[in-house]
């Protein structure tokens, strides 16, 4: 069977100083969501039911996988899910590169980009212990600013998710410690908005 494997990072672990520094993105990278990776390909290990299922697949059915696998594939499926999105949305230095389409839908949905940004750190920073903040698109085709526990996918929700971010306390314990507030603020700085689009798209 095929195995999932940790995806290669466009940039160093360096690049996204000051905001992000690089020992958090190493640690996160080859150690954290490394663990996700290995522990989905063991859950997978002799199981038919995975054969020939896209990541996505797996992640957003994780409630029809076997017995005694599906809280495996909801948490490191979920996992490296998650965090290969997140990986993507981050530049160095950010970019600003939206798209007409997503500029557009952003003002529909949410007023201004500046009230899309504020209702996505909001979401973030009011989550209550581990998980993740999004910005997603709804089954009805409209955006939302929403939170998710844990490792949770906005896919087991039936969204689509265009924009992550990890408020685990791995993903800024060491810089930013116990303030989740700037690390969000951070979080912005360095956010490719062309990757956003291209998910949107
Ligand atoms: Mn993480």
């Amino acid at each position: 069977m095929t195995k999932f494997e940790l995806p290669k990072l466009n940039y160093d672990y360096g690049a996204l100083e000051p905001y992000f520094d690089a020992k958090t993105m190493e640690i996160h990278h080859t150690k954290h969501h490394q663990t996700y990776v290995d522990k989905l390909n063991a859950a997978m290990e002799g199981e038919s039911w995975f054969e020939g299922k896209s990541l996505d697949e797996i992640v957003a059915n994780w409630e029809e996988a076997p017995e005694g696998k599906k809280d495996a594939v909801r948490n490191h499926g979920g996992g490296h899910h998650n965090h290969s999105l997140f990986w993507k949305i981050l530049t160095p230095g950010g970019n600003d590169n939206i798209s007409q389409e997503l500029k557009s839908k952003i003002e529909e949905d949410f007023g201004s980009l500046e009230e899309c940004i504020k209702a996505v750190t909001e979401a973030a920073s009011t989550h209550f212990g581990s998980g993740w903040g999004w910005l997603v698109l709804n089954k009805d085709s409209k955006l939302e600013a929403v939170s998710t526990p844990n490792q949770n996918s906005p896919l087991m929700y039936g969204y689509k998710p265009l924009l992550g971010v990890d408020v685990w306390e791995h993903a800024y314990y060491l810089k930013y410690q116990n303030k989740r507030p700037d690390y969000l603020e951070a979080f912005w700085n360095v956010l490719n908005w062309e990757q956003v689009s291209n998910n949107f798209a």
